[in-house]
């Protein structure tokens, strides 16, 4: 017999922290709503969730961009946090903390793995002289950059460089290069997918030069502890966000045994900081390092990298207003490989909503529901013996549960969908085979058993694809009569009961429709 656990396994998840020096873009959408996904999958498979977003809130980006617009870093911060969170709302997004890296707290928890860093002998003051790309609040070498024809310096990600000189405090990064090649070498599932994996590994077999951790020519950040003079950079206030929002250093707070994290979602053009610059500064402060990082791609507009500069960035709000929440997040969720780039475009996202949506697993549910509904007064009908293809295709249904746990288990979103959206074009046949409209009259009792089927099919299928479609997949349990505490993974397992009384089916999905110019517009 299988051991009972008396506790439920802890499950930590984050995002990375949005810098809010501007509105959040599609590339930030993206982010959230893949961890939220990731989030409710385990969730509803029965882990306890703590989920962590937020802002990074220091750093010269968000200084220059506040004196562009003529208010202070604090008040663009607020301004734009706002917005962050607004987007959150509007996506659905599950968070249970959203950290703001000017919070006191942060700057308490900051300061105290600093202290620690350099109780442990890893932190001298000396002075940095090099390059210094204010867009990706990173420090490069010179090898690592290159003058274009524009007599412009930039750096590995394309972002122009300035040259920094001034005293500065460093972090003993070169002791712990085979510390950190130890880590990949021991547990290679630290680092993901594989291609961010290698890239990481070579960089750090390359040779890791000590960091530069502080600056003295601008004071909006987290203040050095005994030398007020210096701000820290903040990558290393960023990072400390994951462990600020568990109530580090409070390590008697219940919220702390959620650490290790089990996986940091990121961008891949911040993996270096997160697999390298992260896991060096928890070893040198004695913090157990993250379990994972998987690092996902970039969404691009047609191909296009999304800038304000070239006038394509894609907002969230309008894409939720036009499409809908779910329709975006099954979009985003289906099409893009995770982990890989990705395209935006709006033939694209069309052509999964009617397809995917309004008329595979829409359609099924409407015209069986409704079935139901119509011939049987919304009663779930009791079925008979079941038939081989009855068989089958709940053997398919029931094996969804295992195919898509072992996908969300290394964040391979897209395949659980798929593996969930080939049940649904089964369920389909099935359905068209069996032909239960025409079933009424001469064989009732087989319809009955065809509905019935058809029914439990569609309730696995809307249980396993909340985390994708929350609202969408809430109407559609709602349709089924499923109660709240049944919507869990471990409800799965029991079938729909017969004789239960459905409410009237809505319909969840509606074909997008190209809006027609409104009558008498110039
Ligand atoms: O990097 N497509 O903040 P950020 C997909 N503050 N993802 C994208 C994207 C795009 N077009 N553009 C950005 C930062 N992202 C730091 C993080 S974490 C301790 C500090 C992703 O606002 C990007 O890769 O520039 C990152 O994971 C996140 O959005 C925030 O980017």
């Amino acid at each position: 017999a299988k051991a009972e656990s008396p506790a439920r396994s802890r499950y930590y998840i984050t995002t990375a922290i949005a810098y809010p020096n501007g509105a959040p873009h599609i590339g930030h959408a993206y982010e959230a709503i893949a961890t939220d996904a990731l989030a409710r999958f385990q969730r509803l498979d029965g882990m306890d969730v703590f989920f962590l977003t937020g802002t990074d809130e220091h750093g010269l980006k968000m200084i220059q961009t506040a004196q562009k617009e003529g208010m202070t870093p604090a008040e663009l911060a607020t301004r734009n946090a706002a917005r962050f969170k607004d987007m959150d709302r509007r996506l659905n997004i599950s968070f249970d903390r959203f950290i703001r890296t000017s919070e006191v707290a942060h700057h308490d928890s900051t300061q105290e793995i600093w202290r620690r860093m350099a109780a442990n002998g890893d932190i001298y003051l000396s002075s940095y002289a090099g390059w210094y790309s204010v867009r990706d609040e990173a420090y490069y070498a010179e090898d690592e950059t290159v003058v274009g024809d524009d007599k412009v310096r930039r750096g590995p990600q394309g972002t122009p460089v300035e040259w920094v000189e001034e005293k500065s405090y460093f972090f003993k990064l070169s002791a712990y290069q085979d510390k950190l090649l130890a880590l990949y070498e021991q547990h290679p599932e630290f680092i993901g997918p594989d291609v961010r994996r290698n890239e990481v590994v070579s960089f750090v077999k390359g040779g890791l030069k000590d960091l530069s951790i502080s600056r003295t020519t601008f004071d909006w950040g987290v203040k050095v502890p005994d030398d007020p003079e210096h701000v820290m950079y903040v990558w290393v206030d960023a990072l400390t966000n994951y462990i600020t929002g568990i109530n580090f250093p409070d390590e008697a707070d219940a919220n702390w045994k959620y650490w290790p994290a089990d996986v940091h979602v990121i961008g891949k053009d911040i993996i270096r900081f997160h697999a390298v610059y992260w896991p060096a500064f928890l070893m040198s402060a004695g913090i157990a390092v993250p379990k994972r990082v998987y690092a996902h791609g970039f969404l691009f507009n047609r191909g296009e990298k999304m800038s304000k500069s070239v006038g394509n960035v894609v907002d969230p709000f309008e894409l939720a207003n036009q499409y809908g929440v779910d329709q975006l997040r099954y979009f985003l969720l289906r099409e893009v490989p995770f982990g890989q780039d990705g395209n935006y475009n709006h033939e694209a996202i069309v052509a999964r909503t009617n397809a995917d949506l309004a008329n595979d697993l829409g359609n099924l549910a409407q015209r069986s529901l409704s079935m139901i509904g119509k011939q049987h007064g919304g009663i779930v009908p009791e079925p008979g013996a079941f038939s081989d293809a009855d068989k089958a295709i709940l053997a398919q249904a029931d094996a969804m549960l295992a195919q898509t746990r072992e996908a969300m288990a290394t964040q391979q979103i897209h395949v659980a969908l798929n593996e969930i959206w080939t049940v649904v074009a089964e369920a389909n046949r099935y359905f068209a085979g069996e032909a239960p409209w025409s079933l009424a009259k001469t064989d009732p009792a087989r319809q009955k058993t065809v509905l019935y089927v058809t029914a439990e099919v569609v309730r696995q299928i809307a249980i396993l694809a909340q985390p994708a479609m929350p609202g969408a997949m809430t109407k559609m349990l709602d349709s089924l009569a499923i109660a709240p505490e049944a919507r869990y993974f471990a409800s799965l397992a029991t079938r729909i009961k017969p004789g239960t009384q459905l409410p009237p089916p809505a319909p969840v999905f509606p074909r997008y429709v190209e809006p027609t110019e409104p009558a008498g517009k110039a």
